[in-house]
């Protein structure tokens, strides 16, 4: 479609007979205005000898030229609204011309002005090999043919410069009319009013060309042909000033040009109209789009939360290595889990009966006497019968070689002070009561052996130890377990028990199985008191229930008491006043699984300390009042 020519400089065709110099030939396609049939046409156009003329198209330039305008009084005026528009214009002759885009435009307005100096005032050779008239030839070669299609409808604005131009056709043809009728009026000759007239051959309405000789066409009748309307007919016969048949064709003149003018102006108006609605619109869409993407975004997360949601309790967002719960979720996740247990706990605490309250002891005295050598459990502390626990060798069994060492073992090292031992470190205190605990880590398992010392007032290490191990009261305090069952009992102070803790969601669920004796250590030295203690630790035994819910945690953890008594004020006996419980509570738990190091860290330091003020103050509750078993 797009088309250029140009004799480049050089050229030996055209040589321009006063200068010598090679005579430059710019062309390329515009659209020109025809008439109101043909509308817009694509047209070359030709820039040379100072002059614009024109051919229905490249091809057809042997056929000659169907116009042209002498370019040395033309005037050139650049469309004001349409962009791609320029009209050239002398005397009462306009060519109305588009080119394809602004840039092309104003290129041909650059080219035709300079060529007019040049060929006109200017120096020519200065300017003949000017840049910009070499530049004009390569972008002629962008000058392309545009069709009159292409300017239909693009926008408001183009429509309203169509309408303008439709409106000085109009105006056009209306002085044409009114010259044309003053000049009947006035019997003024024809050839005068054509004088400056050229026949413009093709279908163009406009303009009328001047030619070079200035000569206008004339029909056999004499008549101008050109009549402005693309007929090539006689127009009007001559007429009265009053207009043929009495029509005041100037007052109808007026009015008409007054109408357009109406109408150009409303158009506009209703540009402008359109053109802020359009703004207020695109801002609408702009937010709303705005508003979709937020509100689109926030579908997605929650899709994806519910998606989350919808599996919670799933293997995936629970307990694990490859969980989807990140620590600080598990951490609040378990956090929240215990505080709703212990909510719970404090419910059912409310509403649950007082305790019921043993028959007090049959013969304190000799529970007192006796408790160096065999002590039992007085009638009330349990429904267990009085068991002698004097050594080990009264309670053989097939672990007791495990429970002797487990025995030795925490009574050479767990009860050593810790004072000193960086390792340990302090993690609650509170009253007499002191948590320690030290890091360690295996395998990414937190194995933090725990170590806490208490005074309890009141109660004896024989007491303690006896709510400790008994079964039969481990509901009344332990709170953290969901089941438990007493898979072998093998001694009266030996059993081996099987336990589920209560889940702390979203870890998993974790069971023991463990043995757990009791044993009195008596005391080398007459000075020193004897120890109770019991001692948990994990064992295997045939008839536990199988690890398929749970992970199976590992314990060692032992409660080992110390009685101190002071002596009574003068004769009085010795009450619960003068005793004092001294306990040393070590743990050492592999909880198994993956559950995070910091879940497990706050969990012990929550648990433990709870576990022992509400464990000791049960035996407090328990043996207040009550005759003291030493
Ligand atoms: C922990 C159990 C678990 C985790 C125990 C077991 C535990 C401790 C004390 C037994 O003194 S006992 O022998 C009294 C008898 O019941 C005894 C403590 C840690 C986390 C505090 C080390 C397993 C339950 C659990 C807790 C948290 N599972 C997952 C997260």
């Amino acid at each position: 479609m797009s088309e250029k020519s140009s004799n480049s400089s050089g050229s030996d065709e055209d040589v321009d007979p006063e200068s010598g110099q090679p005579v430059i030939e710019l062309g390329g396609v515009l659209s020109k205005w025809t008439n109101y049939i043909h509308g817009w046409q694509d047209r070359w156009v030709v820039l040379k000898n100072n002059t614009l003329s024109y051919y229905k198209s490249e091809d057809e330039r042997e056929y000659g030229c169907r116009g042209a305008l002498c370019l040395s009084k033309a005037m050139i005026s650049p469309h004001e609204f349409d962009e791609c528009r320029f009209d050239i214009s002398v005397n009462d002759s306009v060519w109305y011309l588009r080119a394809e885009d602004p840039a092309h435009r104003n290129q041909w307005i650059d080219s035709i002005e300079l060529h007019k100096a040049e060929s006109g005032y200017g120096s020519e050779t200065s300017l003949r090999r000017h840049g910009s008239m070499q530049s004009l030839t390569s972008a002629a070669s962008g000058f392309s043919a545009t069709s009159t299609s292409s300017f239909k409808g693009h926008s408001l604005k183009e429509k309203l410069a169509e309408m303008e131009t439709f409106r000085d056709i109009l105006c056009r043809q209306v002085d044409t009319l009114q010259k044309y009728f003053d000049s009947c009026a006035d019997g003024v000759s024809k050839d005068e009013f054509q004088r400056d007239r050229v026949v413009d051959e093709d279908e163009d309405d406009f303009p009328s060309t001047t030619r070079p000789n200035g000569d206008c066409l004339h029909n056999n009748n004499g008549d101008c042909l050109h009549n402005n309307n693309g007929s090539k007919e006689k127009l009007f016969p001559p007429a009265s000033p009053k207009g043929i048949n009495g029509i005041d064709f100037k007052g109808e003149a007026i009015t008409f040009k007054a109408t357009t003018a109406g109408i150009l102006s409303t158009l506009s108006h209703c540009i402008e109209l359109m053109m802020k609605r359009e703004d207020s619109w695109q801002k609408r869409i702009d937010k709303e789009l705005e508003k979709r993407r937020r509100v689109e975004d926030a579908y997605k997360n929650a899709m994806s939360d519910l998606k989350i949601k919808s599996h919670y309790g799933g293997p995936d967002y629970e307990e694990g290595p490859n969980s989807l719960i990140n620590e600080d979720e598990f951490f609040d996740a378990v956090e929240a889990a215990l505080d709703r247990q212990d909510k719970i706990e404090e419910e059912s605490e409310k509403v649950r009966l007082p305790r019921l309250t043993p028959a007090p002891p049959v013969d304190a005295y000799s529970a007192i006497a006796n408790h160096r050598f065999s002590t039992g459990p007085h009638s009330h502390c349990s429904s267990l019968s009085s068991v002698e626990l004097v050594s080990a060798s009264d309670d053989v069994h097939r672990f007791s070689t495990q429970v002797e060492e487990m025995v030795q073992n925490h009574m050479t090292y767990s009860l050593q002070d810790m004072g000193g031992d960086a390792n340990w470190q302090l993690v609650v205190e509170e009253g007499e009561m002191k948590v320690y605990r030290r890091e360690v880590e295996e395998n990414g398992i937190v194995l933090d052996p725990l170590k806490a010392t208490h005074a309890v007032k009141g109660v004896t290490g024989h007491e303690v130890c006896h709510y400790f191990w008994d079964t039969a009261v481990r509901n009344d305090w332990e709170t953290t377990i969901e089941n438990f069952n007493v898979v072998e009992t093998l001694s009266e102070n030996a059993v081996i028990v099987y336990q589920t803790h209560k889940r702390v969601w979203p870890a998993s669920q974790r069971d023991v199985l463990y043995l757990s004796a009791m044993r009195k250590i008596l005391a080398t030295n007459e000075n020193d008191p004897d120890t109770w203690l019991v001692c948990n630790f994990s064992v295997d035994h045939d008839n536990a229930p199988p690890t398929n819910r749970c992970v199976r945690a590992k314990i060692n953890v032992a409660m080992i008491c110390q009685t101190l008594v002071s002596p009574p004020e003068g004769d009085k006996e010795i009450s619960r006043d003068n005793v004092l419980c001294k306990i040393t509570y070590v743990a050492n738990v592999n909880p198994g699984g993956w559950a995070p190091a910091s879940v497990l860290r706050a969990v012990a330091k929550r648990e433990y300390p709870k576990f022992l003020k509400r464990f000791t103050s049960y035996v407090q509750e328990k043996t207040a009042g009550k005759p003291i078993l030493f």
